[in-house]
């Protein structure tokens, strides 16, 4: 990746790695291409994105099929951030949405229960993360709203089935299935150096089932036959076994702070509703989430925090820690 990109271009470049609807992409590669330092170094990206974006131009005025791909299931997103879960038929990932969330999916011993995606909150402290469950995706299924849920998602669990002999080929399968396509899975998220339409989404491999009869031995032979580079949490949704550590895993693998806001005549701030941003994000993230008005007329804040003396008086860009507590001023 060629230096001196700036935050703002790395914003719409996540943007676009997202972006599942054509115009949606137009709009994030032309925001790339203006915020693109203009050097030597980044001749290449510039001519990709060029490309890019006279092609999905020509697409968007023909109207081909192209165009329309992608379209169908959209979930809004909610909560801190989107797991996504993943993997073969019967795997468990309807069991593990149940165990991880208060949602009530249909739960069933036979092969292409689940027939639409559906999201739950998984609590993690006194913040949310959806986690979305999703159909099979097997050899010769996969769904075609599938790709943007998971290019949409901060990370996917790829589910594989410890209590059955075929849950290995399973998972192969899914990882074959979805490498045949421009969104794959990867140990984190990024987008490919040299086709920028080619997307990774961070995965932890969650082995289900480790309570059944010959999970261990299973295991072990997914370590031979199909080493992943993914963090692997090995899980019993049934009897909710290795749960917390992945609960806690996905919440750090999100990277999100907690910052707590309280009116200048309030005592205490609003503990039970953190807002969440990015690591590294600002006073003023913190203030898009609350009103656009505040982004404009934000005169500074007061913090009470790990790294300032209390009701220190900060600027916009202050960078936000977890658990600081804002005082906005207007
Ligand atoms: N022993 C055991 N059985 C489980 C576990 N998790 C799920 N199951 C069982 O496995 C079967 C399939 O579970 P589902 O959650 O419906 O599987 P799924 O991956 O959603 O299946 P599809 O929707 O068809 O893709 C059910 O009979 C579950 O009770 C587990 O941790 N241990
Ligand atoms: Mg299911």
């Amino acid at each position: 990746m060629p230096a001196n990109l700036t935050a703002q271009y790395h914003k719409a470049e996540e943007q676009y790695r997202r972006a599942v609807m054509p115009d949606e992409q137009l709009r994030c590669l032309q925001e790339m291409l203006r915020e693109m330092p203009k050097h030597k170094g980044t001749d290449k990206l510039q001519s990709d994105l060029k490309q890019k974006i006279s092609k999905l131009k020509k697409e968007l005025t023909s109207g081909s099929k192209s165009t329309k791909k992608g379209t169908g299931i959209r979930i809004p997103r909610q909560g801190a951030g989107t797991a996504i879960l993943l993997g073969g038929t019967n795997s468990g990932k309807s069991q593990l949405l149940a165990a991880l969330t208060r949602a009530n999916p249909e739960i069933a011993p036979y092969p292409f229960c689940t027939r639409e995606p559906l999201p739950g909150m998984m609590p993690w402290q006194d913040i949310t993360v959806q986690v979305i469950d999703t159909p099979p995706i097997t050899a010769d299924y996969l769904e075609s709203y599938m790709q943007g849920l998971i290019r949409g998602a901060d990370l996917a669990l790829l589910v594989i089935d410890l209590g059955s002999d075929d849950g290995i080929e399973q998972c192969q399968e899914v990882l074959d299935k979805l490498n045949s396509t421009k969104t794959r899975l990867a140990s984190d998220s990024y987008l490919d150096e040299n086709d920028i339409g080619l997307s990774f989404t961070r995965t932890f491999a969650t082995p289900n089932k480790i309570d059944s009869a010959g999970a261990v031995e299973r295991l072990e032979l997914l370590h031979e036959l199909c080493p992943l580079d993914f963090p692997e949490f090995p899980v019993s949704a049934t009897i909710e076994t290795g749960l917390e550590p992945l609960r806690e895993a996905i919440f750090h693998s999100l990277d999100m702070i907690r910052v707590y806001t309280k009116l200048p005549n309030q005592k205490e701030p609003d503990y039970d509703r953190p807002f969440t941003v990015r690591r590294g994000g600002t006073l003023l993230d913190v203030a898009e989430q609350i009103h656009k008005d505040y982004v404009q007329d934000l005169k500074f804040a007061r913090v009470w925090g790990s790294d300032v003396h209390d009701g220190t008086m900060v600027k916009a860009d202050y960078v936000v820690q977890d658990k600081d507590v804002v005082e906005l001023h207007t």
